[in-house]
């Protein structure tokens, strides 16, 4: 299977169902860069390709071909379908894969709830305020949430004690479906979970998940860059870091690149995608990456703020760049991000 016909997986890297999905995608064989494209995808702008192969915008999604597959336990048993090494999804009993089903269906729901409202408490809190009255209420319902994931971890606990798993002696798709939401669970408060002496066996059982090297690999690149994909959707401009917080202080970006201002180019240079490097490589590899951005912008919205783009060929190079013909509308960057340089992104700046 070469990448470009092969199967396309959107990721965030830290999100729990899409580490759920990498982990199957992983032990199955299937590794980006080879049998698998890996799009990481930033959550705050989520790219048309993304929306368009599934409306409703989460992570997983993986494409191949016309399917589509946008729920992680889909993409799992995908994955496992085509290639199940360890058994995760074969050679269980009906009861067991039921089994199985009760403890997917419990995390998924009921525990996801409570892990939600635990750790992001203000989110979910409604009418927030300074005021101490709401900040005492929103600390209530936080306590009692965990309690309610607490009183979940303890059923899953002593399911682990025969075997060390929760079907058993053996992992099966409920471990690794649900140790991804577990390890999110501790991670809001480590000291507390580690601290509670009925979890014994589940401290354990996630202990090893944490140390051991399937999580490890889909944390480390290729499987979880940490850079997002970039849309050839999407227009790019790479900008000096002081120059952009200048800007979005006085309403309005004119540089045209590095060292050279709108008015005095009469347009300001922007690449696609595909021209990242080699832009980043010619004009900012010699600065401090912490210095240098990535502004991802939207041509749909640069054309709804009337500004015009011209593809017009570069001085020096064969290639037809993009040029925007006036000031850069802060409106149409839909993301302001550190740069990545491509001897750390491996794939993620081309
Ligand atoms: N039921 C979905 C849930 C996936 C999900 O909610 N993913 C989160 C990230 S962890 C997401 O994409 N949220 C959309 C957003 O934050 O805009 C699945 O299992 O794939």
């Amino acid at each position: 299977m070469d990448v470009g016909t092969g199967p396309i997986l959107y990721s965030f890297r830290r999100c729990p169902y899409a580490i759920r999905a990498r982990l199957a995608l992983a032990v199955a064989g299937l590794q980006p860069g080879r049998e698998l494209e890996l799009r990481e995808v930033s959550l705050q702008a989520k790219p048309p390709e993304l929306l368009t192969a599934s409306a409703k915008g989460t992570v997983p999604v993986l494409v191949h071909g016309d399917r589509v597959i946008d729920e992680s336990l889909d993409v799992m048993r995908w994955a496992l379908e085509r290639h199940d090494p360890q058994g995760w999804l074969s050679g269980w009993s009906v009861a067991e894969a039921g089994a199985m089903e009760a403890l997917i269906a419990e995390n998924d729901g009921p525990f996801k709830q409570h892990l939600d409202r635990f750790k992001y408490a203000s989110r979910f809190g409604g009418q927030r305020g300074n005021d101490g009255a709401d900040a005492a209420e929103l600390a209530r319902q936080r306590i009692r949430h965990r309690a309610e994931a607490l009183a979940v971890l303890g059923c899953w606990s002593r399911r682990l004690e025969p075997g060390g798993w929760l079907l058993g002696g053996r992992p099966s798709l409920a471990d690794w479906a649900l140790l991804p939401f577990v390890r999110q669970f501790r991670l809001a408060d480590p000291e507390g979970f580690d601290a509670v002496p009925q979890l014994a066996p589940l401290q354990a059982w996630l202990a090893r998940f944490l140390a051991g090297p399937e999580l490890a690999a889909v944390l480390e690149s290729p499987w979880a860059e940490r850079c997002p994909w970039h849309s050839p959707s999407w227009l790019y401009h790479l900008a000096l870091r002081q120059e952009w917080q200048a800007a979005k202080a006085a309403g309005t970006y004119c540089r045209s690149t590095r060292g050279q201002s709108l008015q005095e180019v009469g347009f300001i240079h922007l690449s696609t995608a595909h021209q990242l490097v080699a832009t980043y490589g010619r004009f900012y590899a010699d600065l401090n990456p912490a210095e240098v951005l990535l502004l991802v912008l939207d041509p749909v919205r640069l054309a709804e703020a009337g500004v015009t783009v011209r593809l017009e060929p570069a001085p020096g190079s064969g290639d037809l760049f993009p040029h925007l013909y006036g000031p850069l509308p802060l409106a149409a960057v839909l993301l302001a991000q550190p740069v990545v340089p491509p001897s750390q992104a491996r794939t993620s700046l081309s």
